[in-house]
């Protein structure tokens, strides 16, 4: 007689199941909540204790380890010799094995949860089942899926026995199933222990999302999260509006990357297709807004907005006057919510900006590869400057300097930055040469580039740029220097009255 063990967390759909077993002649060896599961509804099975002679110990920490189990879920029955061994022992093989896990990321999940309840939900015996059973997929099918149930029984009825390449296909999935479940248990202990060993990183995302498409509407698309974001996009709440796009989450993410290098100001900044089109510092959040949206009026329209104060009814008022994809903001004042909710498309985000900041990794990919580097978490301080130039800058100067630098940081590169009261007045992002990036910024910025400064994301590898800047009246420079051609730039920079300090650190961004 066929014998199947089963021992399942997650019940669904198991009653059908094994009745089916049992139709087609099977019997049933069960622990003890799969056993009274199957006893309530009429199926009478074996206890795992009658299998392995001992009874359930430890809370059920130790019921099915054992050889009686996994001597017949390894034997390899072509192997003369491993049947002897099983007949000698008195060991009868176990034909099928159907087992899903202790759910440890539900428990995870849950509010309240204590570590200890955590900890219990560690399976440990379901999977040295489901592997001795998978390593032997030629002889036994194992299932971890309840989705997979009909299928094997419909295989049972037709031909008596599941095909070989469904057995293999059980047992991939079983060892994927595995993998995910460890990897669960990983982060949660590597999280745990991060702040003694912060070295140990574990990636792990969980699909919170299919979109409705990806960047464009015949690509398909899903969001997937970290289980533990901090300040991060991930981390913001929908309030109201549409669903998220593809685009809207990347574009969101990448204000609140800009956003983050604001700490201590009052900040609002205005972002299109993946860089900042206008960026505004102030005293209240309605000067910083009008600073972010005078800085480009044009591009505004239809962007996104990221701000780190919460949104009063004064800024609300302005902000409803044009079309936005998103606001960003750690709260609004009721009034404000109201009034900017009278849009039903306009999504509205609450995100704590005083949490810490998040991932330290940025992961990207490449055809067929994946590429991970520490995040661009660097940032100069004033003191930390070196002026090149014989005029040093001003104090007014320094303080927009500061500006630049922290936003080119974020346009794509090669990336110049212009920034003026207390605002970006040009912004030059993603060009092939670092001139023609310059001149982009300068051309959008008109007249405000006369006293703007600049700021550069890589050093001049020639003298052009800081002509251009100096034919259109900008008065002092923040970049990396360490050109070979350096001194091309300060001699240019000194014929123009410029001054010019070196950061000594790169913020190129693909
Ligand atoms: O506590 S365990 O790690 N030790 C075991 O020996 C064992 N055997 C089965 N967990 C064990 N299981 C798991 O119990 C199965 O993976 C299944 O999730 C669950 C079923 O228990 P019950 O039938 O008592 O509800």
């Amino acid at each position: 007689m066929k014998r199947a063990l089963v021992s399942v967390s997650d019940k669904t759909n198991l009653v059908p199941f094994v009745s089916g077993l049992v139709e087609l002649g099977y019997e049933i060896i069960s622990t003890g909540g799969t056993k009274k599961a199957l006893e309530e509804a009429g199926i009478a099975t074996i206890s795992i204790s009658d299998v392995t002679g001992f009874p359930e110990i430890m809370d059920g920490r130790v019921k099915t380890l054992h050889p009686n189990v996994h001597g017949a879920l390894l034997c390899v029955r072509s192997n003369p010799e491993h049947v002897k061994q099983l007949q000698e022992l008195g060991i009868a093989y176990i034909d099928l094995v159907c087992v899903n896990l202790y759910p440890f990321k539900q428990t995870l999940l849950k509010p309240g949860v204590t570590h200890e309840e955590i900890i219990e939900n560690i399976d440990i015996g379901g999977p040295s089942m489901l592997r001795s059973a998978s390593k032997n997929y030629q002889s036994i099918p194992v299932l971890v899926d309840p989705n997979d149930y009909d299928a094997v029984l419909k295989e049972l009825r037709e031909n008596g026995e599941t095909c070989p390449i469904t057995r293999e296909f059980l047992a991939a999935k079983v060892f994927r199933h595995t993998a995910a479940y460890d990897a669960i248990i990983a982060e949660y202990l590597t999280q745990r222990t991060n702040e003694k060993f912060p070295e140990t990183i574990t990636l792990t995302y969980d699909k919170v999302q299919d979109l409705r498409y990806g960047e464009n509407p015949h690509q398909q698309a899903a969001f997937y999260q970290n289980r533990n974001p901090r300040y991060s996009m991930a981390n913001a709440k929908q309030l109201h509006g549409k669903e998220l796009s593809y685009n809207n989450i990347q574009d969101a993410n990448a204000a609140i990357e800009i956003l983050k290098d604001f700490d201590g100001q009052i900040a609002v900044v205005g972002l299109k297709h993946m860089n900042p089109c206008g960026v505004g510092i102030g005293n209240t959040l309605l000067e910083a807004w009008d600073k972010a949206y005078e800085a480009d009026s044009t591009s505004i329209f239809g962007g996104i907005v990221a701000m780190n104060a919460p949104v009063d009814l004064a800024t609300a008022e302005k902000l409803s006057q044009i079309f936005l994809e998103i606001i960003i903001a750690p709260a609004f004042e009721e009034e404000a919510f109201a009034l900017l909710a009278k849009k039903k498309n306009i999504r509205l985000m609450t995100l704590d900006t005083s949490l810490e900041v998040s991932s330290k990794l940025k992961v990207t990919n490449v055809n067929d590869g994946l590429l991970v580097q520490d995040a661009d978490l660097g940032t100069v301080r004033e003191s930390e400057l070196t002026c090149v130039t014989k005029r040093k800058p001003t104090e007014a100067e320094m303080k927009q300097l500061m500006m630049a630098w922290k936003v080119v940081k974020h346009v794509k590169s090669n990336a110049i930055v212009l920034v003026k009261d207390d605002m970006t007045v040009g912004v030059g992002a993603g060009q092939m040469n670092r001139v023609g990036a310059a001149k982009i910024a300068i051309e959008q910025a008109q007249e405000k580039a006369k006293g703007a400064v600049m700021g550069s994301d890589a050093f001049f590898p020639l003298p052009d740029t800081v002509e251009a800047a100096a034919a259109a009246g900008i008065t002092a420079i923040i970049q990396p220097g360490g050109s070979i051609k350096d001194q091309l730039s300060v001699d240019a920079c000194d014929a123009a009255g410029i001054a010019m300090v070196y950061t000594g650190m790169r913020h190129f961004k693909h």
